[in-house]
């Protein structure tokens, strides 16, 4: 077949990894989600706090029942943990000028006039999600805890992202090792309303799909350098700054990833795709990207370098992915 006359090759599928092909098929993922990393378990401030655990506890409950379709369950947080919303809040607020991508900064007080983002609420992700939807076509799934990396992953070319609900420990306010609410509304959500970023994030999700093993780990790699502690020069002034999520949403790393402490390269998913990385402690390395657009462009080409017997569609309109022959 010819690229103008696609057709779908019962073969390809056969000898590829399973992968969702509509929004419904990600209500798969959670069956296969683990609360805690194993990796985590030492340096999570609150796992040996057995209220704190209890109270994920209850948060993740509704998380596990949630299917497509449904309304994203509403937490009614406690005092305590507003209070560790309001510290990470309120910190993470004066650096935003001087340590955030301009367009992180554009987007913030939409998110504060639109939402309702401020130091004394934390947000519902339906709320959030609504948002996205009416920016950049995201939306937001909640998770139990950690995905698989192809999971989580494939839910990015569906534009889904899966968003934990609890909040990290209250006695570590400006850093925790994993993803928490604060992370993914104050890291990810703000930089998902920006089209440059949404379209980053949706080539890493189609590249995943039915992907080897190997190119899975590459791809994890690329979206841990990339969205998660990615760095690029702003525009005008050429000046580097953090758009990735776990520098947005920790004071104490958005300080460091700036500092002359790290190692900055020019972002190169090659490099990026080889290099080892520490998960529970600030990153000794960092990827400089020229600008936004040119990260994704960099993604797309290391993207088609890899091995797939097949190509994917994205159709917006329904969502779905279509499978093309390449034979
Ligand atoms: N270190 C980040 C934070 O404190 O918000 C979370 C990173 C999740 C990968
Ligand atoms: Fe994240």
């Amino acid at each position: 077949a010819d690229a103008a006359a696609p057709v779908t090759t019962p073969q390809a599928e056969h000898t590829a990894p399973w992968f969702p092909r509509r929004l419904s098929d990600l209500d798969q993922f959670a069956s296969r989600c683990l609360q805690y990393g194993a990796e985590l378990d030492a340096n999570h401030p609150g796992f040996s706090d057995p209220e704190y655990r209890a109270r994920r506890a209850q948060i993740t409950r509704n998380a596990a029942l949630h299917k497509h379709g449904m309304r994203l369950p509403t937490v009614d947080y406690t005092e305590q943990e507003t209070a560790t919303w309001r510290t990470a809040y309120t910190e993470l607020a004066k650096l935003r000028k001087t340590h955030t991508s301009a367009r992180y900064q554009h987007i913030f007080p939409l998110l504060e006039r639109e939402v309702g983002f401020g130091p004394n609420r934390i947000p519902q992700l339906q709320e959030v999600s609504d948002f996205l939807r009416e920016c950049t076509g995201w939306t937001l799934r909640p998770v139990m805890g950690l995905l698989s990396p192809r999971d989580f992953l494939n839910g990015l070319a569906f534009r889904v992202f899966h968003s934990t609900q609890y909040i990290r420990h209250h006695s570590r306010p400006l850093y925790t090792p994993e993803p928490d609410v604060c992370h993914e509304l104050l890291g990810h959500a703000p930089m998902l309303c920006n089209e440059s970023f949404a379209d980053l994030s949706h080539v890493i999700g189609l590249a995943s799909l039915g992907a080897s093993d190997e190119d899975i780990e590459r791809l994890a790699k690329c979206y841990w350098f990339s969205i998660e502690f990615g760095l690029c020069r702003e525009p005008r002034t050429g000046e580097v700054r953090a758009y990735g999520a776990g520098l947005l949403s920790s004071y104490g790393e958005l300080q460091h990833c700036l500092s002359d402490a790290p190692e900055k390269r020019t972002w190169d998913p090659f490099d990026a795709a080889k290099q080892a990385y520490p998960i529970t402690e600030y990153q000794p390395l960092y990827y400089v990207a020229d600008s936004l657009d040119s990260a994704t462009e960099k993604l797309r080409i290391f993207s088609e370098t890899l091995e797939r017997p097949f190509s994917v569609h994205y159709n917006a309109y329904s969502q779905t992915v279509h499978v093309l022959d390449e034979a």
